[in-house]
């Protein structure tokens, strides 16, 4: 690095060469003023040190099952309200879809997906190669517990080989309040697990100040009901993701204090836990649509600056993530040279975020596509299940290395 550095970034630059953890204000330094060609170089030192050139990508679908949701967050363009003339006890499979298709309408008032359609459109990814479905959604003021484990059952059985990736700490949650009789959040992952769930994403942790979370999140769970649900899991042998949007009220010090205590938590879950968080996705916020539209969205040198500064604060996460629905496809790719070693996934339909408003619901990539992003960024392709295995592929079938 020739680069003439001011001291104080010397002394963190050289920090991070001997491999030695930052603190909060070293991080917080970073953002206020190294440039982003430095944040780069080191944040890719510490991606090259823990997987060389190698970048990992899967084949996936993520599938939104409602936007029912009795919340509302001032950040979320995505819920909708329960129609108030449909009756208290209405409980129909699959409202908003008369024709039962495997698909959400294409306008946007609300939906639930049948079960039935669920196990199609997971089938459908399996057909298609898919080692994972990732699937949550808002959180639907009738359906009781069995209805999602029930899900999960039938999943499992039509699909015994595909991973389900399944249920915000934020659901976790209400799915235990809304049990009965009441079950604790471990009952509830427990009751999951038997019926096929395999690991939690990692969404629903936003920010984690209370500030920002009266702001922008109020009604939804805090940072104590998010770090218990990933706790139990880990303490179970679940694995999870972690998350972080960013871009909307809160500030760098805040987004820095957020990675501090996942960095915490996954200290105590490598020492003493049979499971951690495989990886750690930031999020970048977009207001279109939401009650918060009139915000400016992160731009992407904010983008940039902030995986680089997460895989930099983050040193005992195995994994930076870009989901290229929300940094854009090319960002993503960019982001490869400043620490970033995941992209999440082909995708295929996504309904939480539709870029800028107006993109339609199909946000697919091929394989191809993820590919030739990552060879052209000078990485290496390799293809990974939802633990991080090698997935190797022979004509209509695959196994992921290592697995039983
Ligand atoms: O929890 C909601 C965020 C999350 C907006 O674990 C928004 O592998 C931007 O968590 N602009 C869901 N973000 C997505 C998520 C995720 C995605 C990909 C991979 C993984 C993983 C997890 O999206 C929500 C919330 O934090 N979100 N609204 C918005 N307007």
């Amino acid at each position: 690095m020739s680069r003439c550095l001011p001291t104080e970034i010397k002394t963190i630059a050289d920090k991070i060469r001997a491999g030695r953890r930052l603190e909060p204000q070293e991080g917080l330094r970073l953002y206020e003023s190294a440039d982003l060609h430095t944040l780069g170089e080191l944040a890719n030192l510490v991606r090259e040190r823990l997987c060389g050139r190698l970048t990992w990508y899967n084949i996936n679908r993520h599938i939104n099952y409602t936007n029912y949701c009795v919340l509302r967050c001032r950040f979320c363009s995505f819920c909708r309200p329960w129609p108030s003339k449909r009756s208290q006890d209405d409980f129909s499979p699959a409202h908003g879809s008369p024709e039962r298709r495997s698909q959400p309408p294409v306008d946007d008032s609300g939906y639930e997906l049948s079960t039935e359609q669920i196990v199609d459109m997971a089938r459908e990814a399996a057909d298609r190669g898919a080692t994972e479905v990732h699937i949550v959604g808002g959180l639907h003021p009738r359906w009781p517990l069995d209805h999602y484990v029930d899900m999960c059952r039938r999943i499992r059985e039509a699909c015994p080989r595909l991973h389900i990736k399944a249920f915000t700490a934020v659901e976790i949650v209400h799915f235990s309040r809304i049990s009965r009789p009441r079950r604790s959040i471990r009952e509830v992952l427990q009751a999951l697990r038997e019926a096929g769930l395999g690991s939690l994403p990692g969404g629903g942790a936003e920010i984690f100040d209370q500030r920002v979370h009266d702001e922008a999140f109020k009604s939804k769970i805090g940072e104590q009901d998010w770090f218990d649900v990933h706790r139990t899991a880990h303490e179970m042998g679940i694995f999870s993701n972690a998350t972080m949007l960013y871009g909307h009220v809160e500030t760098p010090a805040e987004r820095i204090a957020h990675l501090v205590k996942l960095r915490e938590h996954q200290d105590a879950s490598l020492a003493g836990r049979p499971a951690h968080f495989n990886c750690i996705v930031p999020l970048s916020f977009i207001p279109a649509g939401s009650p918060l539209a009139h915000l400016p969205e992160p731009t992407g040198l904010t983008d940039l600056r902030t995986l680089a500064i997460t895989r930099l604060m983050l040193d005992n996460f195995p994994h930076v993530k870009a989901f290229w629905v929300m940094t854009s496809p090319k960002l993503a790719q960019v982001s490869l040279n400043w620490g970033v070693d995941d992209i999440d996934g082909t995708v295929v339909h996504y309904e939480i975020t539709r870029r800028n408003g107006h993109a339609g619901r199909h946000q697919e990539m091929t394989v191809d596509d993820l590919r030739r992003l990552i060879i052209e960024a000078g990485r290496i392709p390799v293809e990974r299940d939802t633990l991080y295995r090698r997935v190797i592929r022979s004509k209509d079938d695959w196994t992921a290395e290592g697995s039983a």
